[in-house]
């Protein structure tokens, strides 16, 4: 998912760099009689042409009625589906863009609310060992210790992973109490100096002013070795960038 580098130090200072997983979260509300219904994010797709809507009456339950197909013509749609008797899933006739057709239902007298036919699907949890503990991630209310986690608070991580795992092409810098590169998560996204790993031992080798800083520098002791002395730079790094979906430890 991510990389790291680091710089280790004894207090609680450190710097480094970690590449790091977008992380977003998505929150959408809208009224369903809004006249003007916000444009519909693309990552909110729905199925093309169709509609729940939910009438202020229920319909008859004979199809071929004129009743029926009054409410058809009226909706400018065909009812695919009888959802409960007042819920119809419908499909409009002409094409048009989900905004309109939303402005046009929800004008509608007849109709309570009308919202697209959203495809939805399971979120991406990744299959860590550990995984259950990072309430930080995902927050099912489970308990931790003696009390029960408050469901819902978090960071929506898994919204954010069904949309990016991450990119190694994003570093970034932790500044914190080193990592250890042991970590079988956190090695294979550790940020590589590649010049001064292919460089000469005791020479600054891409002249950043720092000597073998390959995985970053230790600034307390003033050295290129940021291997965790302390715990706290790893677990952060973990949270930011630990291998996810590998079966072990953590996904960050
Ligand atoms: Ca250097
Ligand atoms: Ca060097
Ligand atoms: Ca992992």
């Amino acid at each position: 998912m991510t990389m790291s580098i680091s710089v280790n130090a004894r207090a609680w200072m450190a710097a480094g760099l970690v590449l790091v997983m977008a992380q977003a979260s998505i929150s959408f509300a809208q009224n369903s009689k809004d006249p003007i219904p916000p444009k519909a994010p693309a990552y909110f797709p729905s199925v093309a042409n169709q509609y729940v809507v939910r009438l202020n009456h229920e319909v008859p339950a004979l199809r071929t009625s004129k009743a029926f197909s009054g409410i058809e013509d009226r909706l400018g749609a065909s009812i695919k589906e009888v959802l409960r008797p007042d819920l119809v899933l419908i499909e409009r006739r002409n094409k048009e863009t989900r905004t309109s057709a939303l402005v046009s239902l929800r004008k509608n007298r007849e109709v309570a609310y009308a919202d697209p036919n959203y495809i939805f699907q399971a979120l991406k949890a990744p299959n860590d060992v550990d995984y259950s503990k990072l309430w930080g991630m995902s927050n099912v209310g489970a308990m931790v210790s003696t009390k029960r986690g408050l469901k819902g608070v978090d960071i929506s991580a898994e919204r954010a992973w069904e949309r990016t795992t991450g990119s190694k092409n994003v570093i970034v810098a932790v500044i914190d109490t080193g990592i250890d590169f042991t970590i079988p998560d956190l090695a294979p996204n550790a940020w590589t100096n590649e010049k001064e790993l292919g460089g000469v031992a005791g020479v600054d080798d891409d002249g950043n002013g720092y000597v073998d800083d390959i995985h970053g520098y230790d600034f307390v002791n003033n050295d290129g070795d940021p291997t965790d002395d302390q715990g706290h730079g790893s677990h952060c790094a973990g949270t930011i960038g630990a291998r996810g979906d590998d079966g072990l430890g953590v996904a960050g």
